[in-house]
């Protein structure tokens, strides 16, 4: 038995940050690597975790405390003296550098830097480091899609070194120095967590700012809070716009897929990594989930009495359809028997898009309206400007047309750019116009998203359109491409058919499915002509969308196609 301070870890900072709460009380019994205070910055929020287990002596600071780095939170009487030595309490031990993971570093934190771990020399000499596998939003087993480098390239300091494929999202690790690749330590196929080496990379002198210490992804996160320790600070927080998305389960800078924002919600949220957890286990939409903590900060209480409070609820209030509804599975059935097969896996994005497909259509009551606009002046109009859009090389082509008119019918309609709340009680009114469009790849479907289309101009669309498409073909989309959308356009309109249902894209309350345009004889004037129709159909959410709506929407949509300088109206 051994009496040990637990002392703030290094912050990364000078300056005093805010104990906004306190965990443990005298008697606790801590496990390694429990969370026992909350610390706010300006900037940031983290949980210290305990460096030792034992049982908590005394407690030597309370809420509104101001500490530094090294100020004394605890003495614990640990229950062994342990291998992990206690951050700050004994002087040879403090003599260490803090693994860089300890900084807050907000800004930074959104990003999904490469941890660079010197592989024994002090790093600002120089030398050769070994490039680790950053904080991925708690994700585990990402696989390794592709490797971008070979040994002996010379590699810019944010340039990809690896593709990573999670649940939630493919990303890029991008490399947090410039260097020389030596060796490359990961091949495709790996399963990968945060602190799985990457390379080791030659770096130039000078470039660390804080060595990392020579300890395991685990003893590192018990020494001192990891970046994941960041928790998303509170509104008033909101000059920190990456901060918001530095602690999201999947990490913003990779591309994430949009039904993975609704796979895993917790985003957004004011809550630490230890909330999250539990969260996670309990299935819990942070996003939904007020709290009662400091500065509405979620606490572990709120989580438990919204699964409480859930679990009472009668399940038609619920407002959602889950697979355990009693719907029966569907038989697998042994083919083989009936000829030559072959089982192919599903990508992880085709995975989750179809999960999120299944939810889509059984929480939410479809209807789709069909309609067709005359776009025969459009497409005059936009055949003249194919010199001009040669000239800027844009490809000019019916969709940011209908981008567009969507967005104006969007303005327009205001009763379909809302969102449903969970609690069936109110609706999320959008005062903004963004618009989400499919793409399809060989991964899977994505959902980029033209923001504030309503203020774009038509070419500006355009070129937005095809740069997303192709950054979605090129698995680059980032998590800000793709996110907010407010009403989603599918179009199949360089492929074919005269109409589908495409399936609402939850949240949202509306999607648009355009077809491919033909020429029918339409009866105008007492005689058949040859019009150029567009054959379109919106499937809303019945809950939201009453069906009078929906036909105005399509009857207005169809007038902004047919006449397009109703558009500037
Ligand atoms: N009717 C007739 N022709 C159409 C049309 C329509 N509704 N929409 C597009 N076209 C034509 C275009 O004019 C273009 O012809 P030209 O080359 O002769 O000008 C051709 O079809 C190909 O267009 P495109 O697909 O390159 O461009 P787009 O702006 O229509 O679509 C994008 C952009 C990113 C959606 C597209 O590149 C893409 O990926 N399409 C795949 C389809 C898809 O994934 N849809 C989602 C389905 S899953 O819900």
């Amino acid at each position: 038995m051994a009496a040990e301070k637990l002392n703030v870890p290094d912050l990364g900072t000078d300056d005093s940050v805010e104990v906004i709460e306190v965990l443990v009380k005298p008697g606790d019994t801590l496990k390694l690597n429990d969370s026992v205070v909350v610390l706010e910055s300006d900037k940031a929020a983290m949980e210290i975790p305990a460096t030792v287990a034992g049982v908590v002596k005394e407690v030597l600071i309370k809420v509104g405390a101001q500490v530094k780095t090294g100020t004394p939170l605890l003495v614990i009487e640990s229950a062994s003296s342990s291998a992990v030595a206690p951050v700050g309490a004994m002087a040879d031990k403090s003599a260490e550098p803090a693994p860089k993971a300890a900084q807050p570093a907000p800004a930074k934190a959104a990003e999904p830097a490469a941890s660079a771990a010197p592989a024994g020399a002090m790093a600002d000499k120089g030398g050769i480091e070994t490039i680790s596998i950053p904080d991925l939003g708690g994700v585990t087993d990402a696989e390794v899609i592709d490797v971008l480098v070979k040994v002996g390239d010379t590699v810019k300091k944010e340039q990809g070194l690896i593709t990573l494929e999670t649940d939630k999202a493919a990303m890029e690790v991008p490399s947090p120095k410039a260097g020389k690749v030596m060796a490359i330590k990961i091949k495709l196929g790996d399963k990968v967590s945060q602190g799985a080496v990457i390379l080791d990379l030659e770096v130039a002198g000078g470039a660390v700012a804080t060595p990392t210490a020579k300890v395991s992804p685990v003893a590192a996160s018990a020494a001192a809070p990891s970046a994941s320790a960041a928790v998303a600070a509170p509104a008033d927080k909101a000059a920190e716009p990456k901060l918001a998305t530095a602690s999201a389960a999947a990490p913003a800078g990779a591309m994430v897929d949009k039904p993975a924002a609704v796979a895993a919600p917790t985003g957004d949220v004011y809550a630490g990594p230890a909330v999250r957890q539990l969260a996670r286990q309990l299935g819990v939409d942070l996003s939904k989930v007020p709290g009662t903590g400091g500065k509405g900060r979620i606490v572990k209480e709120d989580v438990e009495a919204w699964v409480k409070a859930r679990l009472s609820q009668p399940a038609a209030a619920a407002g959602a359809v889950t697979s355990g509804s009693g719907i029966p599975a569907i038989d697998d059935i042994d083919f083989s028997k009936f000829g030559a097969i072959e089982e192919v896996e599903m990508t992880k994005l085709h995975r989750l898009t179809a999960i999120n497909m299944a939810k889509n259509w059984l929480n939410v009551p479809h209807v789709t309206q069909f309609d067709e606009a005359d776009i025969t002046d459009l497409e005059s109009f936009r055949s003249e400007q194919k010199a001009l859009a040669d000239k800027k090389g844009i490809k000019l082509t019916p969709l940011p047309f209908i981008v567009k008119a969507a967005a104006k019918a969007l303005a327009e309609h205001p009763q379909f750019n809302v969102s449903l709340h969970s609690s069936m009680t109110k609706l999320i009114r959008k005062k903004y116009v963004n618009i989400g469009v499919a793409v399809a790849t060989p991964a899977g479907l994505m959902v980029p998203v033209i923001k504030n289309a309503d203020q774009k101009t038509i070419w500006q669309i355009a070129k937005e359109i095809a740069d997303l498409g192709a950054k979605a073909k090129d698995r680059k989309l980032t998590r800000e491409d793709m996110e907010g959308a407010c009403f989603t356009i599918s179009s199949l309109g360089n492929i074919g058919g005269s109409g589908f249902t495409p399936i609402v894209n939850a949240p949202e309350v509306a999607i648009l499915g355009v077809s491919k345009a033909s020429i029918k004889p339409v009866w105008q004037d007492n005689a058949f002509v040859p019009r150029t129709m567009l054959p379109f159909s919106l499937s809303y959410d019945h809950r939201a969308v009453n069906g009078v709506d929906g036909g105005m929407f399509c009857t207005y949509l169809a007038a902004l196609l047919s006449d397009i300088r109703l558009m500037m109206l």
